[in-house]
């Protein structure tokens, strides 16, 4: 395991990953409500925000944007990724190298595993690859643990969650990122079986400041080091007043009340 404080991927040993990866994962449909957010600039500028330690992207555009913003924005590289036009069990085509995700400046590399997929197998397999490859370059590996497919009708029931977060241990994550269980000791029986790797709350749709806090601030309270999130951020008029109120609650342990009020 990476000691992974030190790394600009922790703040004070907490993450708030900024991920901006839709475009490929869901498509264009992601940018309708806010039509500047298909614009990676925007969301370029909002990762500038002292409480976002990483953005997450595709190879193709950390190509194109990072350039601009290398020394003000940590930059994840996201090793794979499937678009949604794709209608087979779930599966993630790797995309991008460690080797080139560090050349492109990367400090800490993303994967997706659909742990009970069909596909599982080869995820696995390939997520050795990079984690091998990772730990060669010192590069911290954060894993999208989402377990789906067609034997599992829930991918948010707290077991299912639980083994995400342990699946990452197992395999060699240094961060999982698991969708939110549904409370509060859900999420602590994620964090238990996740031990020493650090276990993140995926943001979900856009719902409302307040529903979204709770559950950011829930996380933390289990014991979660924080978020990795994207439409709660880039699909809102103002992304900075959000990033203000999750710097509270992340960072700052405040309320959710307190970080509304602010
Ligand atoms: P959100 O905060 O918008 O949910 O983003 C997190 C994320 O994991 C993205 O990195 C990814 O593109 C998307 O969610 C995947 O969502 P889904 O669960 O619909 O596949």
């Amino acid at each position: 395991m990476i000691p992974i404080d030190d790394t600009p991927l922790c703040r004070d040993g907490k993450l708030l990953i900024l991920a901006y990866d839709h475009g490929l994962e869901h498509g264009p449909v992601d940018f309708e409500d806010v039509p500047e957010s298909a614009d990676p600039e925007r969301t370029f500028e909002a990762a500038t925000h002292p409480a976002v330690t990483s953005v997450a992207v595709q190879k193709g555009i950390a190509e194109a944007y990072y350039p601009s913003y290398e020394g003000d924005v940590d930059l994840l590289a996201k090793l794979n990724g499937t678009s949604n036009l794709w209608m087979g069990e779930p599966d993630s085509a790797v995309n991008c190298s460690v080797e080139y995700a560090a050349e492109l400046g990367a400090s800490s590399v993303g994967f997706t595993l659909y742990g009970g997929s069909n596909h599982e197998i080869e995820m696995a397999e390939e997520f050795r690859t990079a984690q091998e490859a990772a730990r060669e370059h010192g590069l911290p590996v954060v894993m999208w643990s989402y377990p789906r497919g067609q034997g599992l009708k829930n991918d948010t029931k707290p077991s299912t969650i639980a083994y995400a977060a342990r699946q990452a241990l197992e395999l060699g994550a240094d961060v999982a990122k698991v969708k939110h269980p549904g409370s509060r000791s859900a999420m602590e029986d994620a964090v238990r079986m996740a031990g020493k790797t650090k276990v993140v709350m995926s943001g979900g749709s856009k719902r409302s400041d307040r529903a979204f806090l709770e559950s950011v601030k829930q996380t933390i309270d289990a014991g979660g080091k924080g978020l990795a999130v994207g439409r709660n951020v880039w699909q809102r008029e103002n992304p900075e007043r959000i990033l203000d109120a999750l710097e509270q609650v992340i960072f700052e342990e405040a309320s959710v009340e307190e970080a509304l009020a602010a």
